[in-house]
């Protein structure tokens, strides 16, 4: 193994933020769709870190390597680790625990332990490649056990751990046999951070009664004789880099090349989701069909699109919703669809960044309605795409993004009457009231894009370290 990469800023995530594509002239690495990734990458580049992940496949001999300019630390998994850390533990067991048990979480011991050894191994790539006293930032629910490990092999360093999921309230969190772990798991970092004040409150209030540590208005937590700082930081998103694609030529071309293949439609809906059954895709579906059937929509001038990209395939949970959407797509066409006049464009698939810009400028209205979504950047996208002020947000008041985006039409997607309502509401707004709401929007998202939150949070990781050692 070639001598590791070294920086004063570590990056640790689940998995590096480019995928292998196999070509007849050799390897060609593609930078990975996922809000991790979008959010991250311009952070990464500007700080010149070194990103330590796993690269989604089982590859002999990784070696550190550059790619795209980014310096990056593959680390292996075997074929039992991605089956019970990855697929298992984190999204069989954590994922559904920590999104509300929309589906029902599963616990096994031998995925515990395969994610308390993962865990351990990615703790070692940090502190091999962290310089003396570096910043190093842990990323999300595959790793919560990372940053008190990395703290028993590396005190001298800064470790902030952010988490891109809701954290569950108590009532759901302890349903987890090994919670205590977890709590003092991430109890090793300087700063925990939470996309909305309720997960840093449901996590102060767990180790206040789990653990017994003193905490102070759910920011401050004493344990053990060290300050760990906990706050929340709603992630954003690269707002002028996404604008100014979204203004490009190319772009503006293909929207009406959209628009017309779509056959000039005068309503586009548009749904863009990875396939999980987090993301009420199948409610939202469910409502445009029912308006249709009320005479309320007609195929004949609205269209909705769905991208539902693939995601977690093996995963069994993952392979029932794609079925379960994908009968209802074929229902919904199959009963109102006419010819060269489906009711639902479905693509499983997913598109280039340009393509996804395309869309959210050829979109009318954008619909977005999770059960339980951390932030939702698939929302403030379609924002930033929107320049100008035109199109309506229908958005899930479930969403972290529902925080800031107050301006959209929100919504409950458990009631799909409400959802008609909200969709039927959109489609018939005044374009002024839409205009009004856009503008608010946008601002919000300009002003709070992924630069601030990154700057934010790293401020008040050196903050949290130099607070705990002056006291
Ligand atoms: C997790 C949390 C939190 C999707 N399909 C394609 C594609 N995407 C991009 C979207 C967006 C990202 O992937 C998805 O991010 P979301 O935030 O919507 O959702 P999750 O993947 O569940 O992300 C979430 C996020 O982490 C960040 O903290 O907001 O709550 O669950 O950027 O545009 N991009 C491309 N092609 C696709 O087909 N290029």
């Amino acid at each position: 193994m070639a001598e590791p990469p070294k920086s004063s800023f570590v990056v640790v995530a689940n998995r590096l933020p480019v995928d292998r594509s196999p070509q007849p002239s050799g390897t060609e690495w593609r930078t990975s769709p996922g809000g991790l990734v979008t959010a991250l990458e311009p952070v990464l580049r500007q700080q010149e870190g070194v990103w330590i992940g796993w690269l989604g496949t089982s590859l002999d001999n990784a070696e550190p390597f550059e790619a795209d300019g980014l310096s990056l630390v593959p680390l292996k998994l075997s074929a039992d680790e991605v089956e019970r850390y990855y697929e298992g533990m984190s999204n069989a067991t954590l994922w559904p625990l920590y999104h509300d048990v929309v589906a029902k979480p599963a616990f096994h011991r031998e995925w515990w332990e395969a994610y308390v050894v993962v865990n351990r191994r990615f703790a070692e790539a940090a502190a091999a490649s962290a310089e003396q006293g570096a910043v190093v930032w842990v990323q999300d629910y595959q790793l919560q056990l990372v940053p008190a490990m990395l703290r028993e092999l590396r005190p001298d360093v800064r470790i902030g751990f952010f988490l891109h999921i809701p954290f569950p309230p108590a009532e759901l969190f302890r349903q987890m046999p090994w919670r205590d772990k977890i709590l003092e798991g991430l109890l090793g970092a300087d700063l925990v951070g939470f996309q909305r004040p309720g997960g840093a409150a449901n996590f102060s209030r767990l180790v206040r009664d789990r653990l017994g540590h003193k905490t102070h208005r759910d920011q401050i937590i004493l344990a053990d004789g060290r300050r760990v700082a906990t706050r929340a930081y709603p992630i954003s998103i690269d707002f002028s880099g996404l604008e100014s694609l979204a203004k490009s030529d190319a772009v503006e071309r293909r929207r009406s090349e959209i628009r017309a293949e779509l056959g000039n439609p005068r309503y586009v809906l548009l749904g863009v989701d990875r396939l999980d059954y987090t993301k009420g895709i199948r409610q939202r579906l469910r409502a445009f069909g029912e308006l249709i059937i009320d005479g309320r929509v007609s195929v004949e001038d609205t269209v909705f699109v769905q991208v539902a990209s693939p995601s977690r395939e093996r995963v069994d949970q993952y392979k029932e919703v794609r079925e379960d959407i994908e009968q209802w797509v074929g229902r919904i066409n199959g009963d109102l669809g006419r010819i060269g006049r489906p009711a639902i464009h479905y693509m499983h698939s997913s598109f280039p960044r340009d393509e996804m810009a395309a869309l959210f400028r050829a979109a009318d209205i954008m619909v977005v309605t999770p059960f339980s979504d951390g932030m939702n950047l698939v929302a403030k996208e379609y924002v930033t795409c929107r320049y100008e002020d035109t199109g309506a947000l229908v958005l899930s008041e479930f969403t972290g993004s529902a925080d800031a985006l107050k301006q959209a039409f929100l919504v409950n997607p458990h009631d799909i009457n409400g959802l008609k309502d909200s969709l039927w509401a959109a489609m018939q707004a005044d374009p002024r009231d839409l205009t009004r709401r856009m503008r608010a929007m946008r601002r919000q998202v300009r002003t709070n894009n992924i630069a601030t939150w990154a700057e934010s949070f790293l401020t008040d990781l050196g903050g949290a370290r130099l607070a705990a050692a002056a006291s």
